[in-house]
């Protein structure tokens, strides 16, 4: 099982995009997960991998953008945080729009694999396209068997932030999550907006506006269409250790901000798609608060 690299950028199962103006992101087959994101305003990179990641042989990596389809976390019968991430994605398109953005498309199919573990025929599509100062990534899904499903899903996305204790999100205060890490009770969150003092993992539930994510080497609009959950997740030092796959201070670096659907399943009737996205656009830091 290779060991994750951030300096090998060619390798064949990875693909690099880059924009117009200079902006790299940086795509593995393997679950279709975007694993590098430096937008041309930063030379500091945006998403968090962790030194201890490993990928493939079923093992996801840590860090990145996990696509997570078709169930989020361990809300149902199949594996944590379902096949998508585990699967080999296929690369089905490769263009420049119009407006410099570099664009790749992955696609995995309902394949013996992923028939045996949920039953049903199904078309994923992953669309990562890259402008100077922005990363869009769609995921639609498309039910190509003759009876209806549901699923969950999210982009468990991991921010580098740099610094835990400087990092904080707005956009979320007033609303209603539930709160994993207290048996799933359900609170409302008052704060002005949110910052890590523990372990934190919530679902914070129904749409809202754009999220905003300041910290010493990011800021970061961040917005979701399609999705309509939130979940925010730092592990803490305690759960850092408990991961043989992140180093014990890493949590430091890092805070997941995913677009997901969770509470509420998507019901996808035969023959109907769904698109769920999250758009990350990079602020200039020197008007970060
Ligand atoms: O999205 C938050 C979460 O569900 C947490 O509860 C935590 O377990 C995390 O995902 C990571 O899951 P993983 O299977 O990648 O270890």
């Amino acid at each position: 099982m290779p060991a994750f690299s951030a300096s090998t950028t060619d390798a064949k199962d990875s693909i690099t995009l880059t924009s117009e103006g200079g902006a790299q992101a940086r795509i593995l087959l393997y679950g279709a997960h975007v694993v590098s994101w430096q937008p041309a305003m930063r030379t500091q990179e945006q998403l968090f991998v962790s030194s201890e990641a490993r990928y493939g042989d079923g093992t996801a990596l840590r860090g990145g953008v996990p696509v997570i389809f078709p169930q989020f976390a361990d809300r149902g019968p199949l594996t944590k945080h379902g096949f998508a991430r585990i699967q080999v994605w296929r690369e089905t398109r490769r263009q420049t729009l119009p407006d410099g953005a570099a664009e790749v498309v992955l696609s995995l199919r309902s394949n013996d694999v992923t028939r045996a573990l949920w039953p049903h025929e199904f078309r994923a599509d992953f669309i990562v396209t890259l402008r100077d100062n922005q990363l869009e990534m769609a995921l639609e899904i498309h039910n190509t068997d003759s009876s209806p499903f549901s699923f969950t899903s999210a982009l468990h996305t991991y921010f580098a932030i740099g610094d835990i204790d400087r990092t904080r999100l707005d956009g979320l205060q007033g609303r209603g999550y539930i709160d994993k890490n207290a048996g799933n009770q359900e609170a409302l969150d008052e704060a002005a907006y949110v910052q890590c003092r523990g372990p934190l993992d919530r679902v914070y539930t129904g749409a809202h506006d754009t999220l905003t994510l300041s910290s010493p080497t990011q800021h970061t609009a961040i917005n979701s269409e399609g999705f309509v959950d939130t979940v925010v997740w730092n592990p803490w030092r305690e759960g850092s250790t408990a991961m043989a796959d992140m180093a014990d201070d890493e949590y430091q670096a890092m805070l997941c901000v995913e677009a997901a659907s969770v509470m509420e399943p998507v019901q996808l009737e035969r023959g109907q798609r769904w698109r769920g996205s999250q758009t990350l656009a990079a602020l200039p830091l020197e008007v970060q608060r």
